[in-house]
């Protein structure tokens, strides 16, 4: 509480009303009342020159500016690569985009990739989906000055599949992203090569962004700590860097690989005539069977593989990909707040265009849909090394901050509970454990958990995020405090734990991301008073492939089998809903 101009600005904030959205920004504050530790500073890692490379080239992280819109250019931040070895297939640059060169990357392949950061501030480039040994994950405690260089060396492990490479310093990914640091990495393999789907000119990367721009086609980003606690949302949608985003398509089937790239927005894709998505793969690679679906659902940082059939469609036909109507995934608060802050033109779960598909050529040929695409190792609960003791991810939402577990992100601030042995499979469950940064121990514990988990994360209240939190920073003698802990405890007397409670006012839908290997969906659950809004994303859920992001929806509880194979050290769990990863909710998994 030194500090006196944070003091007066938060008390004008509660005094005006928007105190509760205002503590958003409180994770740093609550870190350094805390004393927990500052993320360390490691001498970047060199090339080893024991390490042969199938595969080695430089990767530029860079200022540049790009024809977005119309007239002037957009400043941004942005990739670029040069190939010193391998393939000269390894890196296609998409023509005009601010998005870097897609990458791609052979199974068994060694890779070599020199970060340099040209930017003028620190940054880190993360591997997303990708098993790699912690070290070459692109955790921030790996973040390079400006000017410095890091060598990442690893084999590509992974199944075939779209993946995708991002900045990920401590606080500052959101921002990084937001200014174009982004790009797709795509594995190929044997059994996706047998296949023989199309490829080519017939496969084509759709990285769908939104962003708001100003009046002089500049970025504008996070204004406020509505921003943060929301997501941050553009108006204009963005496919690989171009607004109004068209293709132009020969009758004849199409391989869609789909990457949701945006900070915050979630989508329902669906074609616009009502024809069904044919999804053969999701995050982890291909489905075993081809799914199809009214609509799917793709969150930040989720991934598709659509097949795309426009056979039989006449030349100078059209069909448009839409993100069509859904509710609940933004907070009831937020909902009312946001009418007294910035409008966004296209609210989340409003129906709008992503990008149209133009028949321009006639074709009688076209590849068939294969009945069988792939082969999944699938896990039981039984081969879980805890079976009657899922790991608990507990998504804590307060007025406060988005967390997980009931902590704010912080360097070696592991838990009991987040040290993991290595080779083993693990059963986790995320849920929705009410009263984020200044929640209470008592409604920590899942809704209705009726195992080990909830003793655990009961605990966790007590340990650190908990009253005592509220107390140290002495909210209650402060105008808004007060009224916000009334709230907070309105919700806890609720025999049902939500409704009411401030914690549910918060709820809201969260994309959780685990690094490392994929991990399989075993089963979702909805709590009865969410239904309704449930039912309007329920059929676009793909579970049957591997995943490395899971979209968990307001009263959802979700349980996965992930595996922790091949490589000790500590692995980010976060959500990726990038403005709540930089607020701190993100954790990291030890293993050891
Ligand atoms: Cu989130």
């Amino acid at each position: 509480m030194s500090n006196l101009k944070n003091y007066s600005r938060r008390r004008f904030l509660a005094q005006s009303g928007l105190g509760l959205i205002a503590f958003a920004g409180m994770p740093g504050f609550l870190r350094a009342m805390e004393g927990m530790q500052a993320m360390p500073k490691l001498t970047p890692n060199k090339a080893n020159p024991n390490f042969k490379p199938d595969v080695e080239f430089d990767l530029f992280c860079r200022p540049g500016a790009v024809s977005i819109l119309p007239g002037q250019q957009t400043q941004v931040q942005q990739y670029a690569a040069l190939l010193k070895k391998g393939p000269k297939e390894t890196l296609i640059d998409i023509p005009g985009s601010y998005l870097g060169p897609l990458i791609h990357l052979q199974k068994g392949q060694k890779v070599r990739i020199n970060l340099h950061n040209k930017l003028t501030e620190p940054t880190v480039a993360h591997w997303h989906g990708m098993h790699v040994p912690a070290n070459m994950d692109g955790h921030p405690m790996y973040a390079i000055d400006p000017g410095a260089s890091l060598v990442y060396e690893f084999e590509v492990l992974n199944r075939a599949g779209m993946n995708i490479y991002h900045p990920h310093p401590h606080e500052a990914t959101a921002k990084q992203v937001y200014h174009g640091l982004a790009g797709a990495l795509f594995v190929h393999d044997e059994e996706e090569a047998k296949l023989e789907l199309p490829g080519g000119e017939f496969e084509i990367p759709i990285v769908i962004q939104d962003r708001l721009f100003d009046e002089h086609n500049q970025l504008i980003y996070v204004r406020n700590m509505h921003d943060r606690m929301t997501g941050f949302y553009g108006d204009h949608i963005l496919v690989n860097g171009r607004p109004n985003f068209q293709i132009d398509v020969a009758s004849r089937a199409y391989r869609l690989r789909v990457l949701n790239g945006s900070n915050a927005r979630i989508y329902k894709l669906g074609w616009d005539d009502g024809t069904p998505i044919t999804v053969i793969g999701v995050d982890g690679g291909l489905l075993e069977q081809p799914e199809v679906r009214p609509y799917v659902m793709l969150a930040p940082g989720e991934r598709l593989d659509v097949w795309a059939d426009f056979s039989g469609r006449n030349e100078g036909s059209q069909l448009v990909m839409r993100s069509l109507p859904f509710s609940g995934v933004l907070p009831k608060m937020a909902e009312r707040m946001g009418g007294m802050m910035h409008a966004n033109s296209l609210p989340v779960g409003s129906d709008y265009p992503i990008f149209t598909a133009r028949v321009t050529k006639k074709v009688s040929d076209s590849p068939k849909l294969p009945s069988q695409l792939s082969k999944i190792n699938r896990y039981q609960i039984s081969d879980t090394a805890n079976p009657d003791k899922p790991v608990p991810i507990g998504i804590s939402e307060g007025p406060m901050a988005m967390l997980l577990n009931s902590r704010p992100y912080a360097y070696n601030d592991v838990q009991d509970f987040e040290r993991i042995k290595v080779n083993t499979i693990q059963l986790m469950e995320i849920f929705h454990a009410h009263g984020g940064g200044g929640g209470h121990g008592k409604e920590s514990a899942p809704a209705t958990g009726e195992h080990g988990a909830e003793k655990q994360s009961g605990g966790m209240g007590h340990q650190g995020g908990g009253m005592g939190m509220m107390g140290m920073m002495g909210m209650g003698h402060q105008g808004g405090g007060m009224g916000m802990m009334g709230g907070m405890k309105h919700g806890s007397d609720d025999p049902k734990g939500g409704g009411s409670g401030m914690g549910m006012m918060m709820s809201m839908a969260h994309p959780i991301h685990l690094h490392g290997q994929q991990f399989q969906i075993v089963s979702r659950s909805i709590s009865a008073d969410k239904e309704a809004d449930y039912a309007t994303v329920r059929d676009g859920f793909i579970e049957s492939g591997l995943k490395d992001v899971v979209l968990v929806m307001p009263g959802e509880k979700v349980r996965i089998i992930k595996p922790f194979q091949d490589f000790k050290g500590l692995f980010m769990y976060h959500c990726h809903n990038l403005e709540h990863e930089d607020m701190g909710m993100m954790r990291d998994f030890l293993v050891e």
